[in-house]
């Protein structure tokens, strides 16, 4: 037998107490049998979708689960208590690595600890209570989903969004094999401990860049809906930046080397060049003299990573070309460099270096001895002697083009002009932002529907071949022998051509698990639509998503896919909406003893024996209460026994009410009313504005209130009282949804409390009552004031002197006596 914790109650002499295990199999039964919270979709009511981002199915469920659903099912269950039609789905983003090493170690095929896992979380989140529609469940790994991922992919791809180029991949040289980041630890293969290289592949890319001006601009859409932290982390890493190509010749070479700047109008004072080692170009110009310090240097920059080559403490290093190119505005011959620190993906891979105005510049000129040109004199010393660049606005010198300028705007605009005019460079916008990189070379994915042949080249398998399934593999066939895992599958890579019938072979990478997660909202539209990856007209009753719930781990790479996603699928014309979620909520994290739990730490908290101890709702409720939901919860500092103890004096009013079911709530007492009436709004005001905590800090006082009057002269049996419990069963259903179906059967209603609907608040409650007083100076009226009918002797005596009418009639005498009736008469007699 299992032992029980005080969750169970025991039931002794004590007052009534409800037992939290045995609600929590009741009502999850009640629940799964009604289909209380599937959706409608039946026009009766207005929709609304409330989603909280997909899980992966790594183990069981844990506290960031925890918090994270439980933020969500406020949303869902708020909204449906205020009527609407709500669609709160599940699924599981079950495609990824972790399953594929699992299976490696246990020698299985990955689906069987995937969908194992899948079971785990599913039984535990029906414990957990959440309002879940779990007739739309999905799984990205199933054949019936990711054909449609199939699908999409190859109508990106006749878009032109799909397409294949050389890539620099992680690559162990031991395994020989393709490493994920992930699968990157300090530089080091994650499962052999060789130094991980850089290594050239053909890989598919979507082409999120077409998509940057929209990106950015329709974030117009998510300003007020979404955290600005988000809109801002996504604006940084899209990086628009305007500025100019400027040609620089180099001799011997037809081609002029194109660079990228943001300051065309310092292009006096360009005195050398830099370009990436790991770019197409340094190769190809580097002289013969040069060539092996050339490829060293390439070696070691390929074992760095990006965030080193752009930290800007860094000594700087690197090799001269032994070539020179000529600066277009004056024509002045350059030394070109390679190195680190210029990216061979951004802008061009090559920059003009004006070491005078730009830091990394200037620290390279002095490491190598190279000249620098002040061409903007900011009044600031001269970054030759300083060694500090300067950057700001100044008057331009040596700029024979710039004279008499000395503001930025006009001096990059002017050097535009000049450079257009002599047909060496214009303006131009760059984004920092890549193209997707999707292809992965793993097992565990979506595999790319695509066949390459030899007399056709690619070629899209056909819409009625899809999906292209996975094979059978396990264990040791998992690992790569050569780039993917599924090359070695070889019954399944031959096959026929599907346009001339000749040998083909299948494309053996699969794709990026961003890709499955980047349109599973529209399929929970339409689950089971098994023509199309969704059905348009139930994605226009759904979406827009009302309400998106996530961590911000995701703010950059999952929230962009996916807002990229809609916008293709928008111009493909089978969605009328080109943002997808209009408001997002980043919940904080559950943290330990100010730290993030781990293993190593030993600091973990386990979220199932945590509900064996307290209950569910005594969890849910403790990581709502804790911090607001954005804030990270530290869950040394929070009391699930605190919370238990309340949920029990919740429940105990409930069973202390004495009036009848449907009495005429509006006689009863009068100041209790406008008390819980009051709360009762405040709340709403809460959870629209996602302050949670407050939320039932506020149900607390309302249930200190109710509790004061059943004790005190007002009694169990005042109809107001009954209300009042209502009011806060209702509310608290959000947070606690066990313990409030008790609650409202034992107030006598019909379950569920989900269908109870959101308090009604009664604006007539709300206004504070005011009575006049009036102040008679020598028994003559001087002054009304209107105040509370409460108000206090002392509180009134000193409003009345205080008053300006009063103060007047007074003109500095002083007060010979003075009789306070609050609250409605003062009378004063002056010495
Ligand atoms: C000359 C110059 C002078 C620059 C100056 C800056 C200041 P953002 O603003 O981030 O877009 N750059 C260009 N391509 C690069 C690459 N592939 N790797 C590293 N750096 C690169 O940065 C644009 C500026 O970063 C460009 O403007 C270029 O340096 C450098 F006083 O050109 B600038
Ligand atoms: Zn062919």
């Amino acid at each position: 037998m299992q032992e029980r914790g005080p969750a169970h109650a025991e039931r002794r002499d004590e007052p009534a107490r409800y037992d939290a295990v045995a609600a929590q199999e009741r009502w999850q039964a009640y629940w799964e049998e009604h289909q209380t919270f599937k959706a409608a979709d039946d026009g009766s009511k207005e929709r609304r979708y409330v989603l909280d981002m997909f899980p992966y199915p790594s183990g069981d469920l844990h506290m960031g689960h925890a918090e994270a659903f439980a933020m969500g099912d406020v949303v869902a269950r708020y909204q449906r208590l205020r009527g609407y039609d709500v669609l709160h789905p599940i699924g599981w983003d079950s495609f990824g690595l972790p399953a594929e090493n699992a299976a490696i170690q246990r020698n299985e095929n990955p689906a069987k600890w995937t969908y194992a896992n899948i079971e785990t979380q599913a039984t535990s989140f029906k414990r957990y209570g959440l309002s879940l529609d779990w007739s739309r469940r999905l799984h990205t790994s199933d054949p019936s989903y990711y054909k449609w991922t199939q699908w999409l992919f190859l109508k990106f791809r006749e878009r032109g969004l799909a397409y294949r180029k050389a890539s620099w991949v992680n690559w162990c040289p031991k395994d020989q094999t393709v490493l994920a980041n992930e699968q990157v630890v300090n530089g080091l293969c994650e499962r052999c401990g060789t130094q991980v290289t850089k290594r050239e592949l053909t890989q598919w890319f979507f082409k999120v860049t077409e998509y940057a001006d929209r990106l950015l601009d329709d974030m117009e859409q998510l300003e007020g809906g979404w955290p600005e932290r988000v809109l801002t982390m996504q604006r940084n890493w899209i990086g628009r930046s305007a500025g100019a190509y400027v040609d620089f010749g180099v001799e011997g070479r037809s081609e002029p080397i194109t660079v990228f700047t943001t300051r065309p109008d310092t292009l006096y004072g360009a005195t050398f060049m830099v370009i990436a080692p790991d770019g197409r170009l340094a190769p190809q110009i580097v002289t013969d003299d040069h060539r092996a310090e050339f490829e060293a240097y390439l070696e070691r920059t390929k074992q760095e990573t990006e965030i080193e080559r752009q930290s800007a403490d860094r000594e700087k290093t690197g090799v001269f070309l032994g070539v020179y190119a000529t600066n277009p505005i004056n024509g002045e011959q350059v030394p070109v460099y390679a190195a680190d620190y210029v990216l061979a993906e951004y802008g061009t891979g090559a920059v003009m270096s004006v070491p005078a105005h730009d830091q990394r510049d200037l620290d390279f000129a002095r490491k190598f001895g190279l000249r620098v040109r002040m061409v903007v004199d900011t009044g600031e010393p001269d970054p030759a002697e300083s060694g500090v660049a300067t950057t700001g606005d100044g008057r331009y010198v040596n700029s024979p083009v710039l004279e008499g300028i000395s503001d930025k705007v006009a001096g990059i605009g002017k050097t535009i002009e000049e450079l257009e005019a002599q047909g060496v460079g214009r303006g131009a916008i760059t984004f920092r932002l890549r193209d997707w990189l999707l292809s992965r070379q793993r097992f565990w994915g979506a595999p790319i529907p695509i066949i390459h042949c030899e007399q056709c080249g690619e070629v899209p398998v056909p819409e009625d071949q899809l999906p292209v399934e996975l094979p059978y593999l396990t264990g040791t066939d998992l690992n790569p022998k050569g780039t993917s895992p599924l090359a070695a599958a070889t019954d399944w890579v031959n096959v026929e051509c599907p346009q001339c019938g000749g040998p083909g072979k299948r494309d053996t990478d699969t794709m990026d698990t961003f890709v499955d997660s980047s349109w599973y909202f529209f399929r929970y539209c339409s689950p089971e639509d098994d023509q199309r990856p969704f059905d348009p007209e139930a994605v226009a009753r759904w979406m827009p998503v009302a309400q998106y719930v996530g961590g911000v781990e995701h703010a950059i790479l999952h929230l962009l896919y996916m807002r990229f996603f809609t916008k293709v699928l928008y111009d493909m014309g089978v969605i009328g909406f080109t943002e997808p979620m209009k408001r997002l909520l980043n919940q904080g994290q559950v943290i330990n003893q100010g730290r993030s739990m781990s293993k190593s730490l030993g600091n973990g908290v386990d979220l199932g024996a945590q509900i064996d101890e307290f209950g569910v709702d005594a969890v849910r409720l403790t990581v709502v209460f804790a911090s607001p939901p954005e804030e990270d919860v530290d869950w040394a500092d929070v009391s699930p026994g605190g919370s238990l103890r309340f949920l029990q004096r919740a429940y105990r009013l409930t069973t202390d009410v004495t009036s009848d079911l449907g009495v005429d709530v509006t006689t009863g007492d009068r100041s209790l009313r406008s008390t819980i009436h009051k709360l009762a709004a405040d709340i709403t005001d809460c959870i629209e504005g996602q302050r949670f905590n407050v939320a039932i800090a506020r149900i607390m006082e309302m249930v200190n209130a109710t509790r004061k009057a059943i004790d005190g002269e007002i009694g169990g049996s005042d109809p107001a009282v009954r209300e009042a419990a209502e009011m806060i069963t209702r509310t608290l259903s959000l947070f606690a949804p066990y313990v409030t179906e008790e609650m409202w059967e034992q107030l006598g209603h019909q379950p569920s409390v989900a269908d109870a609907g959101w308090p009604e608040v009664d604006p007539a409650l709300l206004v504070t009552e005011q009575v006049t007083c009036v102040v008679q100076i020598k028994g003559k009226v001087r002054a009304r004031l209107e105040v509370s009918p409460e108000i206090s002797e002392d509180e009134l005596r000193e409003l009345v002197l205080a008053d300006e009418n009063v103060q007047r009639s007074l003109d500095g005498r002083s007060i010979a006596k003075i009789i306070v009736r609050a609250p409605k008469l003062v009378s004063i007699v002056p010495a």
